[in-house]
Parts: C-alpha cells; structure tokens; sequence
C-alpha cells in the first residue's frame, strides 16, 4: 500500500507545478485490459518483437505484424480507465502542459487530453509502402475485422503498414522535438507506466531531469531509472492518478 504522504508529497508537487508533463507507457493502458509489453505476462513473452514489431520483420513477413495486431484488436476497441482520465482533468485545470506518449490506442485522447504527443504513432493512418498511398484507419476497418492481411486498394501490394513506429524505425521528427522540448520546459516530470528501456523514448525523463525537474515515478515495479525520481509511488496508475488528481483539486479550492 503506498504510503499517503508520498501521494501527498506528489500531489503538492503537480499542484504547485507551472508545467507539469506526463510521460506515459503501456502500463497506464493496463486497466483497460490492454496487455503490457515487458513483465511476466508481457506480450515479448509470447511473441518476438523484431518479428511482429521491426520494419525489417515487417518488410520480411507482414503477416506476422497483423497477426499480432490481430491478437491485440482490443488495443484498438479498448476504453480509457481513471488514470487517462485523471491526467486530462489536470491538462483542464491548467497543471498539465502536454502528455508525451508511447502507446499506440488514443486512449488519452479519448479520455480528453488535448495536447498528446505520440512518440510512436497511432494505427489511425496507414501508408503503402511500395506506391506511398496514404489511407485512414477506416478505409480497413472491415478487413482488419476479418482478420485479412490488408492490400493496397491501388497497387495491390501487401506492404500496408500503420503509421505505428516499429524497431528501426525512427521517430516522426517534429513530435520527437516536440516532446524534448516539454521535457525541457517541465518543472514536474510524472512518469507513468513504462519499464523505460526503449529509446528515443526513455531518453526524455534523464532530459527533463537534467533541466532541473521534480521527478514523479508512478509504476507497478522498480524501473531502471529509478535513481533519478524524487517521489517513486509504486501500484496501479487507474487507483493512484485519481488521488493525486483530487489532492490537487483539494489543494486548488483553498488557495
Ligand atoms: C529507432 C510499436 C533509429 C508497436 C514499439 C538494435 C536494432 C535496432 C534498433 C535498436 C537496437 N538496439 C536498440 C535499438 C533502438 C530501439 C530500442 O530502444 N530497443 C530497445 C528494446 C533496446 N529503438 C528503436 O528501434 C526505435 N527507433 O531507434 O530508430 C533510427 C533512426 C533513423 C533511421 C532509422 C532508424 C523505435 C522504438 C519504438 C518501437 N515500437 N512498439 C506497438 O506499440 O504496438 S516498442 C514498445 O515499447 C511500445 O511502443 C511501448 O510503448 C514501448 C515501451 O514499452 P513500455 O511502454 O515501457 O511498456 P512495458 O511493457 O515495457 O512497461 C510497462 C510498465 O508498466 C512496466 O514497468 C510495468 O511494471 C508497468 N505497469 C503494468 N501495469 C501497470 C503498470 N504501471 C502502473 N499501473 C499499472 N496498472
Ligand atoms: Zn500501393
């Protein structure tokens, strides 16, 4: 059980923040029923990332990528859970500047965050790699329900792939900027749900940490970067954004 006073510490923190920033991973999307990617019943347990998550896996077979997005169509169907929505309250209380994501299910959107940058990608667009016709997710939709390798409805080509960032692939360039800048500008640093091991990416916390942040570690388990956050609170972001969220409004009223 975390101790109260540390969500406490945490929550005068992001109140009295003049640009707080989120930084989320998979496990912020757990609750909603969205399998994580590292961890005992991570999704590298049972598929191989540079397989079904690299570009040169996908060049080489991308029915392997499909059929693990297959396999994780809730991704796409999913709903947000309190901790999405207790970071949009305090984007709409004026706390949070930006959320800096690396999940790919528009979760925080849906939740009403506004300022979300996407470090990789979203499966809202699709490009054919070979005649570069740009598509929307819904121009798929039906195939994706059938469980069909989409082809391109121009060339035909089976190299349709998802504006998601895979292995190899690199980041978008204006929304990386984008996300170091934020990282710099943050006052408070709030770290939610990511083992930190995948860069670019995990680069952002030592950033902002390194810009003179407080830095706020909500996670189920110890990360490799531990050494670097002033508040580590331990346990489920859906139970402990919600806390900090009323602790800040709490603290908004008196003042
Ligand atoms: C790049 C997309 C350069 C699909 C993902 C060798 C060869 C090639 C590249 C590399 C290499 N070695 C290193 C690299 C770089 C590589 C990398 O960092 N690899 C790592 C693994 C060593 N990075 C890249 O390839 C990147 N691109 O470098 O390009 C380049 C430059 C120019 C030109 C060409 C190339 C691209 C990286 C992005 C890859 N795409 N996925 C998809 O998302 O479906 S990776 C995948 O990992 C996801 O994006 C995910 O977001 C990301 C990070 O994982 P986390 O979000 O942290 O999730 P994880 O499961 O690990 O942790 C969850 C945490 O939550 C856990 O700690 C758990 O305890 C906690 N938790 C669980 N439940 C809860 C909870 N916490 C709170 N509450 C809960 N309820
Ligand atoms: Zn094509």
């Amino acid at each position: 059980m975390i101790e109260r006073s540390s969500v406490e510490i945490a929550g005068r923190m992001i109140a009295n923040a003049k640009h707080a920033v989120f930084f989320t991973g998979a496990g912020i999307s757990a609750e909603s029923g969205i399998p994580t990617f590292r961890g005992e019943d991570g999704l590298w347990k049972k598929y191989d990332p540079e397989e079904v998550a690299s570009i040169w896996g996908f060049r080489r077979n991308p029915r392997a990528f499909w059929e693990f997005s297959f396999a994780l169509r809730n991704k796409l169907f999913a709903e947000p859970n309190p901790a999405h929505y207790a970071i949009a309250e305090l984007e709409e209380m004026g706390i949070v500047k930006a959320v800096i994501t690396q999940n790919i299910d528009m979760l925080h959107q849906r939740a009403g965050s506004k300022k979300v940058l996407e470090l990789h990608g979203s499966m809202s667009k699709l490009d054919c790699l070979e005649c570069k016709k740009e598509y929307d997710w819904g121009d798929y939709i039906e195939e994706f329900n059938r469980e069909e390798v989409p082809r391109c409805k121009v060339c035909g080509s089976w190299f349709v792939k998802p504006r998601v960032v895979l292995f190899g692939e690199p980041l978008p360039r204006d929304v990386l900027e984008q996300a170091i800048e934020e990282s710099r500008m943050a006052d408070v640093f709030v770290v939610v749900g990511s083992s930190l091991v995948v860069y670019p990416a995990a680069e952002l916390p030592y950033i902002a940490k390194s810009c003179g942040a407080k830095m706020i570690l909500v996670n189920s388990e110890p990360t490799v970067a531990d050494h670097i956050f002033d508040v580590k609170l331990y346990g489920k972001a859906g139970e402990i954004l919600p806390q900090i969220s009323k602790i800040v409004k709490e603290m908004k009223q008196k003042s």
